[in-house]
């Protein structure tokens, strides 16, 4: 709580935020790329001022000497040959001169061949999932600001909005190729120190690489309106030398050979019906309760009641399915990426008992993996 904080803390967060907020010219950023792109950006920007100087400078100098009160007789030059010809002919070579270095950055920007590594990105309403395709490593990447924050409650923290509980992780010195497309609406994959920002289309996959040199962390947002919490998807990259990616990565892979292995152990294990109320109603207060409500009542016309539903007191394959794979074209998005077999089960179970639906009902993780392997 900012109570709690230290008033030099304070001060210290105050200071770095004005002074990014204060920053007027684009950022250089952290690849050639960007560097590339910022020269660009420099050379343009000196070009148009230059050309507002002598534009208005002719302009004014004129309207101010040759005005009317001084008795000065407009000249007469229609359909001057040589004027038409210079007009025409400068800013053509103005255009040509701009876009040949234009062309090449943009060119080296849409380069992704040969890469290192590649990260599949995908966009959801409101989070980002990364999977590393030369690895069985993936996960979501979720916006880790505190509500309290959100509304006015706590003070502003120096990462405000910009904080996610899992950050993308990547090697330097390696060109990392980015795959990146959407599970449901368009979104953009933004991180401004690369120079990187391609939208994210559902049906689509489009590229994007970047070979970051220096370690460090590297924050971004969702560049396309995507819905109400569109400001609350943010990107994090942290960019680590690749000794210590590749430490990284095998300890990534051996959270996901035990997750493997606990997966087949649950598949064998009958749990009780208070371990899967304890463990569901965990879960559906972090992850479902925002739209169902903590009551399971939802909220009439919008989300749907969990209390009394037919599908949820009968029809258990539909429950663990809809929970699974979501409803296509509705906010139930599909969870079965998210969330393990257990929790799903917990879940399940939890709904299927809690708020005076009673069914007695007993999930367990198998009767989970049977809906989703179909078997
Ligand atoms: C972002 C909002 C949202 C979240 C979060 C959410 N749901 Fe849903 N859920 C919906 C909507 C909307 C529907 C109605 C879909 C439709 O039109 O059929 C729905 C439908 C359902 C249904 C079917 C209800 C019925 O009677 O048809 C079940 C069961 C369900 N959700 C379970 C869950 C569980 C379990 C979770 C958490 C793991 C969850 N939902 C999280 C929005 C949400
Ligand atoms: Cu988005």
């Amino acid at each position: 709580m900012a109570a709690a904080l230290l008033p030099l803390q304070i001060f210290a967060q105050t200071a770095s935020t004005t002074e990014r907020a204060g920053e007027l010219n684009l950022r250089q950023g952290v690849t050639d790329i960007s560097g590339q792109v910022y020269d660009l950006h420099m050379l343009m920007f000196s070009i148009c001022v230059a050309i507002a100087v002598a534009v208005f400078g002719v302009m004014f100098y004129s309207i101010v000497k040759h005005r009317k009160s001084r008795g000065v007789k407009p000249a007469h030059f229609h359909e001057n040959v040589k004027v038409e010809i210079a007009w025409t002919v400068i800013p053509f070579l103005i255009l040509i001169f701009m876009a040949v270095p234009a062309a090449k950055t943009l060119i080296a920007m849409e380069d992704t061949d040969e890469p290192d590594m590649t990260v599949l990105v995908t966009g959801s309403q409101w989070k980002w999932h990364y999977q590393y395709m030369d690895s069985n490593v993936s996960f979501y990447s979720v916006m880790a600001t505190q509500r309290e924050q959100i509304e006015n409650k706590y003070e502003k923290g120096e990462n405000y909005l910009l904080e996610v509980d899992r950050p993308l992780v990547i090697p330097t010195g390696q060109k990392v190729r980015f795959l990146i497309t959407s599970d449901d609406v368009i979104h953009s994959w933004w991180v401004p120190d690369f120079a990187v920002k391609k939208d994210a289309n559902p049906g689509f996959i489009n590229e994007a690489w970047t070979k970051v040199n220096e370690p460090g962390i590297y924050r971004g947002q969702c560049a396309e309106l995507c819905g109400k919490d569109h400001g609350f998807m943010p990107v994090v990259v942290v960019a680590k030398t690749p000794v210590e990616y590749e430490a990284w990565m095998t300890a990534q892979e051996e959270i996901v050979r035990k997750a493997k292995k606990e997966e087949q152990r649950l598949l064998a294990m009958n749990m009780s019906m208070d371990e899967l109320m304890t463990a569901g109603e965990k879960v559906y207060n972090s992850t479902c309760a925002a739209c169902h409500m903590p009551n399971g009542e939802g909220l009439p016309g919008v989300f749907p009641a969990l209390k009394a539903s037919p599908m949820v007191l009968e029809d258990q394959a539909a429950h663990i399915n809809i929970v699974l794979n979501g409803k296509a074209g509705t906010a139930m998005q599909a969870f079965g990426k998210m969330l393990s077999l257990k929790d799903i089960a917990a879940v399940v179970t939890y709904e299927r008992n809690a708020w005076g639906n009673n069914t007695g009902d007993i999930v367990q993780p198998k009767d989970v993996n049977a809906v989703a392997t179909g078997k």
